[in-house]
Protein backbone atom coordinates (compact mmCIF):
# COMPACT_ATOMS: atom_id res chain seq x y z
CA UNK A 1 0.00 0.00 0.00
CA UNK A 2 2.71 2.32 0.56
CA UNK A 3 4.05 1.58 -3.13
CA UNK A 4 0.91 2.26 -4.15
CA UNK A 5 0.60 5.61 -2.27
CA UNK A 6 3.58 6.67 -3.85
CA UNK A 7 2.61 5.52 -7.28
CA UNK A 8 -0.86 7.52 -6.17
CA UNK A 9 1.94 10.94 -5.67
CA UNK A 10 2.74 10.79 -9.42
CA UNK A 11 -0.45 12.19 -10.61
CA UNK A 12 -1.49 14.24 -7.86
CA UNK A 13 -2.58 17.77 -9.21
CA UNK A 14 -3.18 15.98 -12.80
CA UNK A 15 -6.07 14.51 -12.50
CA UNK A 16 -9.01 17.13 -11.16
CA UNK A 17 -11.55 16.78 -10.78
CA UNK A 18 -11.21 12.99 -9.39
CA UNK A 19 -8.51 12.02 -7.42
CA UNK A 20 -5.19 10.69 -8.38
CA UNK A 21 -5.05 6.59 -7.51
CA UNK A 22 -2.89 3.93 -7.31
CA UNK A 23 -3.20 0.40 -8.08
CA UNK A 24 -0.62 -2.52 -7.66
CA UNK A 25 -2.13 -5.85 -8.38
CA UNK A 26 0.26 -8.86 -6.81
CA UNK A 27 0.55 -12.50 -7.52
CA UNK A 28 2.79 -14.86 -5.64
CA UNK A 29 4.18 -12.38 -4.09
CA UNK A 30 5.44 -10.61 -7.36
CA UNK A 31 3.69 -6.97 -9.12
CA UNK A 32 2.23 -8.40 -12.39
CA UNK A 33 0.28 -5.12 -12.87
CA UNK A 34 0.58 -1.48 -11.49
CA UNK A 35 -0.90 1.70 -12.83
CA UNK A 36 -1.95 5.72 -11.86
CA UNK A 37 -5.00 7.26 -12.67
CA UNK A 38 -4.71 8.71 -16.33
CA UNK A 39 -3.58 13.12 -16.58
CA UNK A 40 -6.66 14.03 -16.42
CA UNK A 41 -8.73 11.37 -14.49
CA UNK A 42 -9.43 8.75 -16.59
CA UNK A 43 -8.78 5.69 -17.52
CA UNK A 44 -9.14 4.76 -13.53
CA UNK A 45 -6.14 3.02 -11.91
CA UNK A 46 -7.69 -0.36 -11.61
CA UNK A 47 -8.46 -0.93 -15.67
CA UNK A 48 -5.07 -0.22 -16.44
CA UNK A 49 -3.13 -2.03 -13.81
CA UNK A 50 -5.49 -4.98 -14.70
CA UNK A 51 -4.63 -4.88 -18.12
CA UNK A 52 -0.94 -5.03 -17.36
CA UNK A 53 -1.74 -7.99 -15.67
CA UNK A 54 -3.69 -9.97 -17.79
CA UNK A 55 -4.33 -13.71 -16.87
CA UNK A 56 -2.12 -13.02 -14.15
CA UNK A 57 -4.15 -11.18 -12.04
CA UNK A 58 -6.54 -14.52 -11.72
CA UNK A 59 -5.87 -15.27 -8.49
CA UNK A 60 -3.87 -12.66 -7.64
CA UNK A 61 -4.15 -9.43 -4.85
CA UNK A 62 -4.89 -5.68 -5.89
CA UNK A 63 -4.09 -3.09 -3.48
CA UNK A 64 -5.81 0.20 -4.06
CA UNK A 65 -5.54 3.28 -2.30
CA UNK A 66 -9.04 4.46 -3.12
CA UNK A 67 -12.22 2.23 -2.86
CA UNK A 68 -12.77 0.80 -6.15
CA UNK A 69 -15.82 2.85 -8.24
CA UNK A 70 -19.32 1.44 -8.73
CA UNK A 71 -21.15 3.71 -11.34
CA UNK A 72 -20.99 3.93 -14.84
CA UNK A 73 -19.13 7.42 -15.24
CA UNK A 74 -17.17 7.66 -18.77
CA UNK A 75 -15.85 4.57 -17.92
CA UNK A 76 -17.27 1.16 -16.46
CA UNK A 77 -17.45 0.61 -12.78
CA UNK A 78 -13.74 -0.44 -11.63
CA UNK A 79 -15.04 -2.64 -9.00
CA UNK A 80 -16.82 -4.68 -12.25
CA UNK A 81 -13.35 -5.07 -13.48
CA UNK A 82 -11.74 -6.27 -10.85
CA UNK A 83 -14.28 -9.22 -10.64
CA UNK A 84 -14.24 -9.88 -14.53
CA UNK A 85 -10.34 -10.14 -13.88
CA UNK A 86 -10.66 -13.23 -11.23
CA UNK A 87 -8.90 -10.85 -8.41
CA UNK A 88 -8.92 -13.09 -5.06
CA UNK A 89 -8.82 -9.72 -2.87
CA UNK A 90 -8.73 -6.17 -2.87
CA UNK A 91 -6.32 -4.17 0.06
CA UNK A 92 -8.16 -0.69 0.02
CA UNK A 93 -7.03 2.42 1.84
CA UNK A 94 -9.75 5.03 1.79
CA UNK A 95 -13.63 4.45 1.38
CA UNK A 96 -14.72 6.79 -1.47
CA UNK A 97 -17.08 9.56 -0.40
CA UNK A 98 -18.61 9.94 -3.72
CA UNK A 99 -22.48 9.55 -2.91
CA UNK A 100 -22.28 7.17 -6.33
CA UNK A 101 -19.71 5.08 -4.53
CA UNK A 102 -19.28 5.10 -1.01
CA UNK A 103 -19.94 1.10 0.18
CA UNK A 104 -21.13 0.35 -2.99
CA UNK A 105 -17.57 -0.15 -4.88
CA UNK A 106 -17.00 -2.47 -1.70
CA UNK A 107 -20.41 -4.23 -2.07
CA UNK A 108 -19.56 -5.40 -5.58
CA UNK A 109 -16.44 -7.01 -5.06
CA UNK A 110 -18.20 -8.63 -1.67
CA UNK A 111 -21.04 -9.87 -3.47
CA UNK A 112 -18.69 -11.79 -6.06
CA UNK A 113 -16.93 -13.68 -3.06
CA UNK A 114 -13.62 -11.10 -3.26
CA UNK A 115 -11.87 -11.14 -0.14
CA UNK A 116 -11.62 -6.88 0.89
CA UNK A 117 -9.83 -5.19 3.83
CA UNK A 118 -9.78 -1.88 3.90
CA UNK A 119 -8.16 1.00 6.41
CA UNK A 120 -4.48 0.10 5.67
CA UNK A 121 -2.55 3.26 5.82
CA UNK A 122 -5.00 5.30 6.34
CA UNK A 123 -3.70 8.41 7.51
CA UNK A 124 -0.94 8.96 5.24
CA UNK A 125 -3.81 8.11 2.34
CA UNK A 126 -5.49 10.94 3.86
CA UNK A 127 -2.78 13.27 3.22
CA UNK A 128 -2.52 12.14 -0.15
CA UNK A 129 -5.84 11.98 -1.59
CA UNK A 130 -6.28 15.60 1.29
CA UNK A 131 -7.95 17.87 -1.79
CA UNK A 132 -10.14 15.55 -3.43
CA UNK A 133 -11.48 14.68 0.29
CA UNK A 134 -11.83 17.70 1.09
CA UNK A 135 -14.03 18.74 -1.76
CA UNK A 136 -16.24 15.48 -1.14
CA UNK A 137 -17.16 15.56 2.55
CA UNK A 138 -16.49 19.46 3.63
CA UNK A 139 -17.73 21.14 -0.07
CA UNK A 140 -14.60 23.43 -0.05
CA UNK A 141 -11.12 23.27 -1.78
CA UNK A 142 -8.09 21.59 1.08
CA UNK A 143 -5.97 25.34 1.77
CA UNK A 144 -2.45 25.72 1.76
CA UNK A 145 -1.73 28.73 3.72
CA UNK A 146 2.21 29.74 2.99
CA UNK A 147 4.25 31.86 4.58
CA UNK A 148 7.96 33.37 4.28
CA UNK A 149 8.79 34.49 7.61
CA UNK A 150 12.05 36.74 8.80
CA UNK A 151 14.44 35.57 11.50
CA UNK A 152 12.15 38.19 14.11
CA UNK A 153 8.80 36.46 12.83
CA UNK A 154 8.18 39.51 10.03
CA UNK A 155 6.60 38.93 6.54
CA UNK A 156 8.01 42.15 5.36
CA UNK A 157 8.40 45.68 5.62
CA UNK A 158 5.22 48.34 5.20
CA UNK A 159 4.80 48.99 1.90
CA UNK A 160 7.84 47.83 0.42
CA UNK A 161 8.82 44.65 -1.89
CA UNK A 162 11.31 42.50 0.24
CA UNK A 163 12.57 39.29 -0.17
CA UNK A 164 12.52 37.34 2.88
CA UNK A 165 13.88 33.71 1.42
CA UNK A 166 16.96 32.46 -0.68
CA UNK A 167 16.29 30.98 -4.02
CA UNK A 168 15.60 26.98 -2.74
CA UNK A 169 12.75 28.71 -0.68
CA UNK A 170 11.01 29.87 -3.55
CA UNK A 171 11.80 27.13 -5.81
CA UNK A 172 9.80 25.50 -3.53
CA UNK A 173 6.99 27.98 -3.68
CA UNK A 174 6.60 27.15 -7.28
CA UNK A 175 6.69 23.62 -7.05
CA UNK A 176 3.35 24.21 -4.55
CA UNK A 177 1.59 26.16 -6.52
CA UNK A 178 2.10 23.42 -9.55
CA UNK A 179 0.87 21.12 -7.36
CA UNK A 180 -2.81 23.48 -5.82
CA UNK A 181 -5.26 24.19 -8.86
CA UNK A 182 -5.44 28.22 -7.07
CA UNK A 183 -3.54 30.12 -5.42
CA UNK A 184 -4.80 32.95 -4.00
CA UNK A 185 -2.99 36.55 -2.63
CA UNK A 186 -4.78 40.11 -1.15
CA UNK A 187 -5.39 42.80 -2.88
CA UNK A 188 -2.20 44.68 -0.68
CA UNK A 189 0.18 42.15 -2.11
CA UNK A 190 -1.14 42.63 -5.15
CA UNK A 191 -0.28 45.94 -5.00
CA UNK A 192 2.98 45.77 -3.14
CA UNK A 193 4.86 42.75 -5.12
CA UNK A 194 2.87 43.24 -8.38
CA UNK A 195 3.54 39.26 -8.46
CA UNK A 196 3.37 37.03 -11.27
CA UNK A 197 2.06 34.01 -8.75
CA UNK A 198 2.65 31.52 -11.92
CA UNK A 199 4.89 28.79 -11.99
CA UNK A 200 8.55 29.03 -13.35
CA UNK A 201 9.93 25.71 -12.96
CA UNK A 202 11.54 24.01 -16.15
CA UNK A 203 8.81 21.78 -17.45
CA UNK A 204 6.18 22.66 -14.84
CA UNK A 205 4.90 26.28 -16.94
CA UNK A 206 2.01 24.70 -17.93
CA UNK A 207 1.13 23.57 -14.46
CA UNK A 208 0.69 27.47 -13.68
CA UNK A 209 -2.77 27.68 -11.46
CA UNK A 210 -5.73 29.75 -11.49
CA UNK A 211 -5.03 33.18 -9.82
CA UNK A 212 -7.50 34.46 -7.64
CA UNK A 213 -7.15 38.15 -5.87
CA UNK A 214 -9.33 39.16 -2.95
CA UNK A 215 -10.12 42.85 -4.18
CA UNK A 216 -13.01 44.00 -2.74
CA UNK A 217 -12.44 47.25 -4.18
CA UNK A 218 -11.46 46.56 -7.68
CA UNK A 219 -8.32 48.19 -7.06
CA UNK A 220 -6.27 45.68 -8.90
CA UNK A 221 -4.39 47.90 -12.25
CA UNK A 222 -4.59 47.28 -15.60
CA UNK A 223 -1.33 47.45 -15.37
CA UNK A 224 -0.19 44.83 -13.39
CA UNK A 225 1.46 41.46 -14.18
CA UNK A 226 -1.92 39.92 -13.00
CA UNK A 227 -4.00 41.74 -15.58
CA UNK A 228 -1.41 41.88 -18.67
CA UNK A 229 -0.92 37.63 -18.57
CA UNK A 230 -4.98 37.18 -17.65
CA UNK A 231 -5.36 35.61 -21.16
CA UNK A 232 -2.46 32.84 -20.59
CA UNK A 233 -3.28 32.22 -16.85
CA UNK A 234 -6.79 33.42 -16.19
CA UNK A 235 -7.19 36.16 -13.02
CA UNK A 236 -10.18 35.96 -10.65
CA UNK A 237 -10.74 39.65 -8.57
CA UNK A 238 -13.20 38.97 -5.71
CA UNK A 239 -15.10 41.52 -4.53
CA UNK A 240 -18.05 41.54 -2.41
CA UNK A 241 -21.89 42.06 -3.52
CA UNK A 242 -22.17 44.22 -0.35
CA UNK A 243 -19.15 47.01 -1.44
CA UNK A 244 -20.73 49.72 -3.58
CA UNK A 245 -19.39 52.22 -1.54
CA UNK A 246 -16.69 53.00 -3.76
CA UNK A 247 -17.13 55.77 -6.61
CA UNK A 248 -15.48 54.13 -9.32
CA UNK A 249 -16.02 50.45 -8.67
CA UNK A 250 -18.69 50.26 -11.49
CA UNK A 251 -16.01 51.64 -14.17
CA UNK A 252 -13.01 49.78 -12.49
CA UNK A 253 -15.32 46.57 -13.09
CA UNK A 254 -16.41 47.06 -17.05
CA UNK A 255 -12.44 47.71 -17.37
CA UNK A 256 -10.95 45.02 -15.27
CA UNK A 257 -13.53 42.41 -17.35
CA UNK A 258 -12.61 44.02 -20.91
CA UNK A 259 -8.80 43.59 -20.05
CA UNK A 260 -10.23 39.48 -19.78
CA UNK A 261 -10.38 39.17 -15.64
CA UNK A 262 -13.72 37.43 -14.28
CA UNK A 263 -14.96 39.07 -11.62
CA UNK A 264 -16.56 37.46 -8.57
CA UNK A 265 -18.62 37.86 -5.83
CA UNK A 266 -18.25 36.20 -2.48
CA UNK A 267 -20.00 37.46 0.92
CA UNK A 268 -16.83 35.86 3.02
CA UNK A 269 -14.31 33.36 2.81
CA UNK A 270 -16.77 30.30 3.08
CA UNK A 271 -18.86 31.65 0.56
CA UNK A 272 -15.57 31.70 -1.64
CA UNK A 273 -14.58 28.67 -1.13
CA UNK A 274 -17.90 26.91 -1.91
CA UNK A 275 -17.71 28.79 -5.30
CA UNK A 276 -14.79 27.44 -5.91
CA UNK A 277 -15.35 24.10 -4.95
CA UNK A 278 -18.34 24.04 -7.26
CA UNK A 279 -16.03 24.92 -9.98
CA UNK A 280 -13.76 21.69 -9.61
CA UNK A 281 -11.37 23.35 -7.45
CA UNK A 282 -10.12 21.11 -5.52
CA UNK A 283 -6.94 22.81 -3.48
CA UNK A 284 -6.40 26.25 -3.16
CA UNK A 285 -2.38 27.89 -1.97
CA UNK A 286 -2.56 31.24 0.05
CA UNK A 287 0.38 33.44 -0.47
CA UNK A 288 -0.38 36.23 2.02
CA UNK A 289 -0.45 38.93 2.82
CA UNK A 290 -0.45 39.45 6.47
CA UNK A 291 -4.75 40.34 6.43
CA UNK A 292 -5.51 37.25 4.44
CA UNK A 293 -3.13 35.02 6.16
CA UNK A 294 -5.28 36.04 9.51
CA UNK A 295 -8.20 35.83 8.02
CA UNK A 296 -8.04 32.30 6.94
CA UNK A 297 -6.34 31.00 10.06
CA UNK A 298 -9.50 32.85 11.96
CA UNK A 299 -12.18 31.72 10.12
CA UNK A 300 -10.25 28.08 10.65
CA UNK A 301 -9.94 27.66 7.14
CA UNK A 302 -6.55 26.78 7.04
CA UNK A 303 -5.83 22.72 6.50
CA UNK A 304 -2.05 23.25 5.80
CA UNK A 305 0.92 25.48 7.15
CA UNK A 306 3.79 25.74 5.29
CA UNK A 307 6.32 28.51 6.61
CA UNK A 308 9.94 29.38 5.24
CA UNK A 309 12.37 31.03 7.78
CA UNK A 310 15.08 33.05 6.92
CA UNK A 311 18.08 34.36 9.14
CA UNK A 312 16.97 37.89 7.80
CA UNK A 313 16.49 40.11 10.21
CA UNK A 314 13.85 43.15 9.55
CA UNK A 315 13.72 44.96 12.61
CA UNK A 316 11.55 48.40 12.80
CA UNK A 317 8.67 48.80 10.53
CA UNK A 318 8.30 45.12 9.76
CA UNK A 319 4.56 43.10 9.32
CA UNK A 320 4.29 40.30 11.95
CA UNK A 321 2.97 37.44 10.61
CA UNK A 322 0.27 35.74 12.25
CA UNK A 323 2.24 32.59 12.24
CA UNK A 324 5.85 31.74 13.46
CA UNK A 325 7.92 28.37 13.97
CA UNK A 326 7.76 29.43 17.51
CA UNK A 327 3.96 30.61 17.56
CA UNK A 328 2.11 28.17 15.67
CA UNK A 329 -1.98 28.44 16.08
CA UNK A 330 -3.84 25.75 18.01
CA UNK A 331 -4.65 22.51 16.66
CA UNK A 332 -1.32 22.32 14.17
CA UNK A 333 0.99 19.71 14.18
CA UNK A 334 4.43 19.61 12.84
CA UNK A 335 4.76 16.93 9.93
CA UNK A 336 7.95 17.89 8.43
CA UNK A 337 10.93 19.75 8.32
CA UNK A 338 13.64 20.49 6.26
CA UNK A 339 16.37 22.80 5.17
CA UNK A 340 16.74 24.65 1.87
CA UNK A 341 19.89 26.64 1.26
CA UNK A 342 20.40 28.77 4.26
CA UNK A 343 16.23 28.65 4.90
CA UNK A 344 14.59 26.15 7.33
CA UNK A 345 11.05 25.13 5.98
CA UNK A 346 8.27 23.72 8.07
CA UNK A 347 4.77 21.87 7.58
CA UNK A 348 2.22 22.15 9.81
CA UNK A 349 -1.56 20.45 9.32
CA UNK A 350 -4.22 20.21 11.31
CA UNK A 351 -4.88 17.33 13.11
CA UNK A 352 -2.84 14.55 12.10
C1 LIG B 1 -11.42 4.44 -9.08
N1 LIG B 1 -10.17 4.50 -9.59
O1 LIG B 1 -8.43 5.63 -10.40
C2 LIG B 1 -10.26 6.88 -9.64
C3 LIG B 1 -11.58 6.79 -9.06
O2 LIG B 1 -15.95 11.02 -13.62
P1 LIG B 1 -15.60 9.57 -13.48
O3 LIG B 1 -16.59 8.66 -14.11
O4 LIG B 1 -14.19 9.28 -13.90
O5 LIG B 1 -15.69 9.24 -11.92
C4 LIG B 1 -15.04 10.02 -10.98
C5 LIG B 1 -15.14 9.32 -9.66
O6 LIG B 1 -14.42 8.09 -9.73
C6 LIG B 1 -14.50 10.08 -8.51
O7 LIG B 1 -15.37 10.98 -7.91
C7 LIG B 1 -14.15 8.96 -7.59
O8 LIG B 1 -15.32 8.51 -6.92
C8 LIG B 1 -13.73 7.86 -8.55
N2 LIG B 1 -12.28 7.92 -8.81
N3 LIG B 1 -12.08 5.58 -8.78
O9 LIG B 1 -11.96 3.34 -8.90
C9 LIG B 1 -9.57 5.65 -9.90
N4 LIG B 1 -9.71 8.06 -9.97
ZN1 LIG C 1 -12.92 3.40 -11.30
Amino acid sequence: MAAALRLSRWHAGLTATNPSVGCIVVSDGAIVGQAVTAVGGRPHAETQALAVAGERARGATAYVTLEPCSHYGRTPPCANALVAAGVARVVVCLNDPDPRVSGRGFGILREAGIIVETGLLEDEGRRVLSAYLSRQTKGRPYVTLKLAVSADGMLGRRGEELVVTGPQSRAQVHMMRAENDAILVGIGTALVDDPELTVRLSGLEKRSPLRIVLDRRLELPLSSKLVRSTGAVPVVAVTDPFCDTHPSNEERLRALMSAGVEILQAADLNDLLANLATRGISSLMVEGGAQVARGFIGAGLVDRLVLAQSEMVVGAGGIESPATPSDIPAGFNCVRKDRFGADRSYEYVRGL
